[in-house]
């Protein structure tokens, strides 16, 4: 394992996500403004995706692209006839986000496979790193697209004619990375995702590894509530079909009625309204249109349904005034997953071995990995996010603890691909 490529590449990989191209080392050179865009989609995207597959190819890596855009590498193993070891993440970042949310696994999976190269380990497992496109949804429609598709959780044409906020189809934007290559999930039998943990817990805690047992339940909901564009001066405040009014009303419901729900159930749940566009969006013209994002999670599914009913018949109200307009989209729908208890143990055995705390732990963040749980033994693999922050400019993970985490998860591929 060598730390200083492996932290040359996360670090160049970040310089790619960020329109000044700054190339970022320590936590003290981060900046408010200068998080990453890299958008899927995007020129950054296609750059980031530009400098892996040179990665991939330098470490000899077999490297494909599947119809809707992810990416593997693989290393063949003494039986090719084998099911594989597979590991990976996304490239693509939220808006303004950080540089370890993603290609700390691409990255990590990587250097476990050039490690694994360079020390001569024999293994009779192939090993496939696989980088999966649009995990964010912060420019298409919805996120997990890759991953989603993979696992046929939704088709590869619902996939691939997603739009982004330009209006772009997502099959258009993938600049050349998509083949006919298509991976069957049939022939891999782990899979190993290396994260920073996006929360508090290991960072508090003082331990450097989580290792995950169940990953949140998650929906998305588009709500387009539309009412009358008018005259914000010459229209008398009874006439008025004000869509932001209602909208607002909204996200204190979902706000308040999440506090309460948490508090019921004393568990995981959470529900954000992060997205909110009102049209056209002038000072002096009464909001004819507003879109919400509402984000809803838990590890518990029967709490989500409750949530999505009661934010629909709050929607359904609003549609009871006349001259207003109500819908309600569900974009992603995932119920909560299970980690493979094999692949759990592994990886504990893996921490024990290299003499690193590690806990096990549930995860709030969505990931890749809960699409593959349900079809191939999977786990993932936390380190600490400093003050627990992610989706966000601050984001940050220690390099010693991306060695920790890199040499886990290395130890881990290492014992399942024998
Ligand atoms: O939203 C999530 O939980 C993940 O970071 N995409
Ligand atoms: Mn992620
Ligand atoms: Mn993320």
């Amino acid at each position: 394992m060598a730390l200083e490529r492996l932290k040359r590449d996360l670090v160049k990989m970040g310089s790619l996500g960020r329109h000044n191209g700054s190339m970022v080392e320590s936590y003290e050179e981060l900046s408010v403004d200068n998080g990453l865009w890299r958008l899927e989609g995007s020129e950054l995207s296609k750059a980031s995706k530009d400098y892996l597959v040179q990665k991939m190819k330098e470490a000899e890596l077999k490297v494909r692209y599947d119809s809707i855009g992810n990416i593997f590498g693989r290393k063949e193993g003494a039986d090719p006839f084998k099911k594989a070891v597979m590991s990976g993440s996304h490239l693509d970042s939220v808006k303004n986000g950080g540089q370890f949310d993603g290609p700390l696994g691409v990255i990590g999976a990587l250097e476990a496979v050039r490690t694994i190269k360079e020390e001569g380990f024999e293994h009779s497992r192939p090993i496939e790193i696989a980088v999966f496109v649009g995990e964010e949804g912060s420019a298409f429609e919805r996120g997990l697209v890759g991953s989603e598709v993979l696992s046929g959780n939704i088709s590869l044409e619902q996939g691939l004619n997603l739009v982004n906020n330009e209006g772009e189809l997502l099959k258009n934007a993938l600049s050349g990375y998509r083949g006919n290559f298509n991976l069957d999930l049939a022939d891999i039998e782990y899979f190993l995702e290396l994260h920073p943990e996006q929360g508090p817990v290991l960072d508090t805690e003082g331990f450097s590894i989580g290792i995950v047992e169940n990953i949140t339940g998650l929906s998305w909901l588009r709500v387009v509530i539309e009412g009358e564009e008018n005259h914000a001066g010459t229209t008398p405040m009874k006439m008025r079909k004000d869509a932001l009014v209602r909208a607002a009303d909204l996200v204190t419901f979902v706000h308040e009625k999440a506090q309460e729900m948490a508090e019921k159930t004393a568990g995981s749940f959470v529900a954000t309204v992060g997205k909110i566009e009102a049209h056209p969006s002038a000072t002096n013209i009464i909001p004819g249109r507003v879109e919400l994002g509402i984000d809803i999670r838990d590890t518990r599914l029967d709490n989500i349904e409750t949530f999505k009913e009661a934010v629909n018949e709050r929607v359904e109200g609003f549609g009871r005034t006349p001259g207003i307009k109500t819908k309600c989209e569900l974009l992603i729908n995932k119920p909560p997953s299970l980690c493979s208890k094999e692949v759990i143990e592994t990886v504990a055995k893996a921490a024990r071995e290299l003499d690193l705390a590690a806990i096990k732990m549930s995860s709030g963040a969505a990931h890749d990995a809960q699409n593959l749980a349900g079809k191939v033994k999977t786990a993932m693999i936390f380190v600490p996010s400093v003050n627990g922050i992610s989706h966000s400019p601050w984001e940050w993970t220690d390099w010693d603890d991306v060695d920790k985490g890199v040499r886990v998860l290395t130890r881990a591929i290492k014992e399942l691909a024998r």
